[in-house]
């Protein structure tokens, strides 16, 4: 059938007693809570996964510690052979692994596919750093005396990643966390264990392969009770997490409170604006996959869309002929566009933002509802499948209104007109959250400002594009978002250097021993 295919390409199989282990730190384990991993598309249920219990979590967690004191003395650029041996392994999977992002979280073939692909390029991306990850000297007041900033492993690193990214963002902390010496420990998201079960099958393949302790990349499933004890464990020295604000806050004071480091990911609240010189024949079809893509399920995905009075008209014409081209689809199907929500709560969430749209007396442009079964093919009818939706509010409904300041993880996008950029820049930063932003223009004067270059009022959010949607970030820069969004940042640029603990060394050569800042403290 359709799903065992794709289960079966990954050796996904149930042991004697039904379910699939959910636990590894070196042997594969599993005695805790079942979970169930359903399909988004059909609602039939694809394997039931046993999780770790408190004692098998506690063992893993210890044996993350004693991996680490393996990996610490691995000489980095050995690390980052392990890295590639990785990334090769995964690139040899790289459409089943696709295949079954499709499967279990649902969003469509190309884009399952191109978060494998994500993985296997900050693995590319974690080797080349494996041999990079320099400290440096620094000249020092006193003579004879020089100071060094070095960096050494931190220890045990705990990812705990959402559902809607279920590989590529494991792979953004795995690649550096693993290239600056770590164990990482990864808890999933409790709806998509089987991509998480399949990736570290692959990865612990090759760590088995060459003798390093397969704690160095273990995986813990399990609900919020094995994530909140994750997160209380003095044995996890920094904690990665992608999510809600909701949680992320509760997170961060945890982890504080004992003094760990944290790295988070939370939401985002994504505008494009487009100026009245853009380009619209690129403008409109990329704010199109922002919008829909992923079924609106990307942390950058478009929530917000600010027109320049002049071409309002245009772009709506143009965007909402786009929306109308849409059909819901099996996800694995190479041709569908429109795959499911992830969960029935994330329908919900959907109809609630409809009826918020709705209370305020919003223009509903194109979309607006769920679809019902009956306008679904046979086989999905039991899917999350709603229609794509564009809403103008009244000009009168403020941005303090939590129509435009809640981040609704659906494809719900509200569009507003300004006259000036410098309006629309302000809405852009008129939200709690601060992760991605887009500006159409050809101006330069406009590009100028909206980069905040010379201190200029731009976007305050952590990604900045002109010309280029909010989604679909390139591994290469340091991928995070600003205020509310957690201030975190993974993947490329500086992200590494979180996953490192640092030192400042003075070393003193000469013969005397003078303080600094000129200091006598002579008897
Ligand atoms: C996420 O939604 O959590 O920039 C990550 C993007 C992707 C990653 C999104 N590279 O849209």
């Amino acid at each position: 059938t359709r799903a065992s295919t794709v289960l079966n390409a990954l050796d996904l199989t149930p042991s004697s007693n039904g379910t699939i282990s959910g636990v590894y730190d070196g042997q594969w384990g599993g005695s805790g809570d079942v979970l169930e991993s359903i399909c988004p598309a059909t609602g039939e249920v694809l394997a039931q996964v046993q999780g770790a219990s408190p004692q098998e979590l506690q063992i893993a967690l210890e044996k993350s510690q004693e991996a680490f004191e393996f990996f610490r003395a691995v000489p980095a650029p050995k690390r980052g052979d392990i890295l590639r041996q990785i990334r090769e392994a995964l690139a040899a999977k790289r459409d089943e692994l696709g295949a079954i992002v499709s499967l279990e979280m649902g969003k469509i073939r190309t884009e399952g596919v191109g978060e494998v692909q994500e993985f296997i390029d900050i693995a590319d991306y974690g080797v080349g750093l494996s041999r990079m990850m320099n400290g440096r000297v620094v000249s020092s007041e006193r003579p004879g005396h020089s100071i060094l900033e070095v960096p050494s492993p931190l220890g045990v690193v705990g990812v705990l990643s959402a559902f809607n990214f279920p590989v590529a963002v494991y792979g953004w902390n795995l690649a550096l966390s693993l290239a600056a010496g770590n164990a990482t420990l990864w808890k999933p998201s409790p709806t998509t264990p089987l991509t998480s079960i399949a990736t570290t099958k692959i990865i612990a393949s090759v760590l088995e392969k060459n003798s390093i302790p397969g704690a160095v990349a273990g995986l813990v499933i399990g609900d919020q009770d094995v994530g909140e004890a994750v997160v209380q464990s003095e044995l996890v020295d920094m904690v990665s997490f992608t999510g809600s604000e909701r949680v992320g806050r509760q997170i961060g004071k945890t982890v504080q409170s004992r003094f760990g480091k944290v790295l988070l990911e939370l939401g985002g609240n994504n505008a494009v604006i487009v100026l009245p010189d853009a380009d619209l024949s690129l403008a409109v079809p990329s704010t199109f996959f922002g919008a829909v893509g992923t079924a609106g399920q990307r942390c950058t995905s478009t929530r917000r869309i600010y027109l320049h009075r002049s071409i309002a008209h245009e772009f709506l014409h143009r965007l909402t002929a786009l929306y109308k081209t849409l059909t819901p689809g099996d996800p694995l199907e190479p041709r569908t566009l429109l795959g499911p929500l992830h969960t029935k709560n994330s329908m919900d969430i959907f109809s609630y933002a409809l009826d918020s749209l709705n209370s305020v007396g919003s223009e509903i442009l194109v979309g607006g509802s769920p679809y019902l079964g009956s306008h679904l093919p046979t086989h999905l009818r039991e899917g999350n499948f709603v229609r794509p939706t564009l809403a103008v509010p009244p000009a009168e409904v403020p941005l303090s209104h939590g129509i435009w300041q809640t981040e609704t993880f659906a494809p719900v996008t509200t569009v507003k007109i300004f006259d000036e950029l410098d309006e629309a820049i302000e809405w852009n930063n008129g939200v709690k959250q601060g992760l991605s932003s887009s500006l159409w223009t050809r101006d330069v004067r406009s590009v100028g400002k909206w980069l905040g270059l010379g201190g200029a009022k731009g976007s305050d959010c952590g990604i900045v594009n002109v010309n280029v949607g909010t989604s679909g970030a390139e591994i290469g820069a340091a991928f995070g978002g600003n205020k509310n969004t957690g201030w975190g940042r993974e993947s490329g640029g500086d992200a590494w250097k979180q996953y490192v603990r640092w030192s400042a060394a003075t070393i003193n050569f000469s013969d005397e021993a003078p303080l600094a800042q000129g200091v006598s403290f002579d008897t």
